[in-house]
């Protein structure tokens, strides 16, 4: 994986700067979508009363792992320490398959794209996409 560069940093924090005052909705956006487009994740969420999107869990846990990608912005330096409990808690706890972590990330970019048309330049798109790799990375770090 091509790691995050200085400049890289840089572009994530700036623009998560711009984006966390809705960092909610984006993850409430992100995770209706992986549950509608990757049904195979829902799986993970068989324990909540409705799965759709939009709906009061799936807003609750959206703004959760929105505070986990807050920590990460925080913790970019060194993601692997930074993610170390949240990383146990995926591995041992939920068991969810690392794959997965790639699929939210993916559907965080998508709805990054669509919310900040304009901000959404290719050097942000780079960017993101690098952090949440690594994230997704930092996240699977417990798994062997
Ligand atoms: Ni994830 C709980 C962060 C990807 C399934 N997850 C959390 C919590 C955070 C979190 C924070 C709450 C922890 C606590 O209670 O202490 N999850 C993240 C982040 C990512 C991620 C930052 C990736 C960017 N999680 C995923 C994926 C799945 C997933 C891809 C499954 C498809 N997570 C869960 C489940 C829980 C969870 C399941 C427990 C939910 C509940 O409350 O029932």
């Amino acid at each position: 994986m091509t790691s995050l560069n200085a400049k890289d940093k840089n572009t994530v924090k700036a623009f998560w700067a711009k984006i966390s005052p809705i960092a909610a909705a984006i993850g409430e956006d992100a995770l209706s979508r992986m549950l509608v487009v990757y049904p195979q994740t829902k799986t993970y969420f068989s324990h909540w009363k409705d799965l759709s999107p939009g709906s009061a869990p799936v807003k609750k846990h959206g703004a959760t792992v929105m505070g986990g990608v807050a920590v990460a912005v925080a913790k970019i330096d060194n993601l692997t320490a930074g993610l170390l409990d949240l990383s146990e808690l995926h591995a041992f706890t939920l068991r969810v398959d690392p794959a997965n972590f790639k699929i939210l990330a993916h559907n965080i970019l998508v709805v990054l794209a669509i919310t900040f048309p304009n901000d959404f330049t290719p050097e942000v798109h780079v960017a993101m996409d690098k952090f949440l790799a690594a994230v997704a990375l930092a996240l699977s770090e417990k798994y062997r």
